[in-house]
C-alpha cells in the first residue's frame, strides 16, 4: 500500500487551481482530474516527463514512466494521434484516460490535445495505470514506476 499524501486545504486548493488552469486541453470537464490527493503543484526544479498517446496499437508511450519518490513530476500528455475530436468527425468515446485505481487518479485526454498534471508520491513502487476507453479489449496500459 502506499501512504496518501496530505496536503494542507490551502495547498490543495491551490494545486487544484494549478492542475485546472495548467490544462491547455480546453476540456471543460476537469473536475474528474483532481479528485487525487496526489495532486501538487510544481516547484522550480519540477521535472516534465512526457507521455504520448498511439492508436493501431493502443499504447502509452513510453509504456514505463519513471518519476521519483517524494517530488512534484510533471506528466505532459500528448494525444496527437489516430482519435478525432467530435468536431472533426470524431465519436464521443474516441478519448483516452490515464487512470490508477491505486492512485486514485482519473484523467480524461481528449483528441489532439496536451494537458499537464504534477502528481507527487511518496511510497516507492510500482503503479499500474490504464486507459478506461482502451483497455479491456486492446490493452491500453502502462505503469508508473517510483523509484
Ligand atoms: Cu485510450
Amino acid at each position: 500500500m502506499f501512504r496518501r499524501l496530505i496536503v494542507p486545504s490551502t495547498g490543495l486548493m491551490l494545486s487544484l487551481l494549478i492542475a485546472i488552469t495548467g490544462c491547455g486541453g480546453g476540456d471543460g470537464n476537469q473536475k474528474e482530474n483532481t479528485q487525487s490527493s496526489v495532486f501538487v503543484e510544481p516547484t522550480a526544479d519540477t521535472k516534465t516527463i512526457e507521455i504520448r498517446t498511439t492508436t493501431f496499437p493502443y499504447t502509452f508511450d513510453p509504456a514505463v514512466t519513471r518519476i521519483p519518490p517524494g517530488k512534484a513530476a510533471t506528466l505532459k500528455f500528448v494525444v496527437d494521434d489516430g482519435l478525432l475530436p467530435l468536431a472533426d468527425g470524431g465519436k464521443p468515446e474516441d478519448f483516452h484516460t490515464f487512470t490508477s485505481d491505486q492512485l486514485g487518479i482519473d484523467i480524461k485526454l481528449l483528441p489532439k490535445s496536451v494537458s499537464s498534471h504534477t502528481i507527487r508520491i511518496d511510497a516507492k513502487g510500482s503503479y499500474d495505470f490504464y486507459c478506461r476507453t482502451h483497455y479491456k479489449k486492446l490493452g491500453m496500459t502502462g505503469v508508473l514506476s517510483v523509484r
